[in-house]
């Protein structure tokens, strides 16, 4: 029994369900491009925003009826949270979840208990997770709430701090192991500065490199065949932070030799943030060959911050679910809801019907994609655009058959007057304007 409990399983009813409390779109054995739809998108439910947040703002006490929380959290409590938080899971049918170490555990002080409360609630975990069949997508260790952490945890200027977040990432990169998570995630929320005056970038960047040099050793020598993936994100909580988006990890990773190593859990909210397209991310990711996992929810237009709201725009996310799709699909990785709900939704069905409407909204992206990629048209567009380097001078070029001077000799003895040719970008716009699933 739970809050959730008077929620009946959810199950696939069609666009013309009866109730609210059905999925629309998203009917996880349908297959779409020779791929069940659930094993596209492997749903994740955060615990997080979902069991872990009462519905705080920074103006506001908690709205949400979350009677497992409190300002000191036992053992008992953070049971009871298992228990709706399985709950839950198992009524709306998503196959997978992701947690915080602190989200879970009973509180602790210091790194002994700590140790012990978050075995203590592995072992209930795995238990939930042998009984309902709900998998791990990733666990992660929370470096940034503590007080401890206002001047970050790898990157603190106190060796101390350090040590205490290899520790905490220490005990959840095993106790994920354990779980048989199929990822790991570092979100670097305090990794970065609030002002360069009193900072040493090049030593935290240092610093930060050596702490996820030894996380990747650590995981060789436990064992661990999961991906470590960091999440990129370009502001808030600090003035910076050094993960600021794709492109910024990347040259983090290979300044440290962890490019084949560690690859990235991208937000989409947090691309918004970094002034960047969601799925500019995820083709940087492909193109640098990092890409990991998602984290999904949107922001606000006209804010700029974490809003975590859950998605309801699948024309936005086409794009996005193109670039998935034509790249195979996850390996390791998922979508998870990184999403959370409005202070005022108060009643417990109210969870739910945010998860099932961002699950169709990616089903109907899904479906988008799939249907356009089954016309050929998009690519067969950007194919036409590129033709040039499938020719023989293309060609030539790309495999080193000039140097500087030679074709710049070649271009004027040939008189070269290359002329612009249509990039079809109103054509590609309405492609995506006019795909919604049928
Ligand atoms: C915060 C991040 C966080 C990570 C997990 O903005 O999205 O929720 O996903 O630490
Ligand atoms: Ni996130
Ligand atoms: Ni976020």
């Amino acid at each position: 029994m739970s809050i959730f409990s008077t929620i009946p399983p959810i199950r696939f009813a069609g666009a013309d369900a009866r109730t609210d409390l059905a999925y629309r779109v998203y009917d996880k054995d349908r297959m779409v491009l020779g791929r069940r739809m659930q094993d596209w998108l492997r749903c994740a439910v955060c615990y997080w925003h979902s069991f872990n947040w009462p519905g705080t703002d920074i103006f506001g006490a908690g709205t949400l009826p979350r009677p497992w929380l409190g300002p000191h959290v036992t053992q008992d409590m953070a049971e009871q949270k298992l228990e709706a938080a399985f709950d839950f899971l198992s009524r709306l049918g998503t196959p997978y979840f992701t947690f915080h170490d602190v989200d879970a555990m009973a509180g602790a002080a210091s790194l002994r208990e700590h140790e012990a409360n978050i075995g203590r609630i592995e072992q209930a975990i795995a238990q939930k997770m042998a009984a309902t069949g709900v998998k791990l997508l990733w666990g992660t260790a929370n470096l940034f709430s503590h007080p401890r952490y206002a001047a970050g945890a790898a990157t603190s200027p106190n060796p101390e701090v350090f040590a205490w977040a290899a520790a905490q990432v220490r005990y959840c990169l095993e106790t994920t192991h354990r779980l048989n998570g199929e990822n790991y995630v570092l979100w670097g929320g305090r990794e970065g500065y609030d002002s360069l005056l009193n900072t040493d970038l090049k030593r935290e960047l240092d610093q930060y490199g050596r702490f996820l040099s030894m996380v990747v050793d650590h995981k060789h020598k436990i064992g661990f065949k999961g991906t470590i993936l960091i999440e990129p994100k370009p502001f808030e909580p600090t003035k910076h932070q050094y993960d600021r988006d794709v492109a910024a990890v990347y040259a983090f990773l290979s300044k440290y030799g962890l490019e084949q190593q560690v690859k990235v859990n991208i937000e989409v909210n947090h691309a918004t943030l970094a002034g960047l397209d969601f799925e500019h991310e995820i083709a940087a990711a492909l193109a640098y060959g990092i890409f990991g996992s998602i984290d999904m929810n949107r922001g606000d237009p006209r804010n700029g911050w974490d809003t975590d709201q859950f998605p309801n725009n699948a024309q936005d996310l086409t794009p996005a679910m193109l670039l998935l799709l034509q790249s195979g699909g996850f390996a390791t990785g998922g979508f998870n809801f990184d999403a959370k709900l409005r202070r005022q939704s108060v009643d417990p069905a109210d969870l739910f019907l945010a998860h099932i409407a961002g699950i169709d909204t990616l089903a109907r992206a899904l479906l988008n994609a799939a249907a356009l990629l089954e016309t050929g048209r998009l690519q067969s567009l950007r194919e036409e655009r590129y033709a040039g380097w499938r020719g023989e001078f293309g060609l030539r070029i790309g495999a080193g058959g000039y140097d500087l001077a030679a074709l710049a000799d070649h271009a004027r003895d040939a008189g070269l007057d290359p002329r612009l040719a249509s990039g079809r970008q109103e054509l590609c716009e309405s492609l995506i304007a006019n795909s919604a699933s049928r």
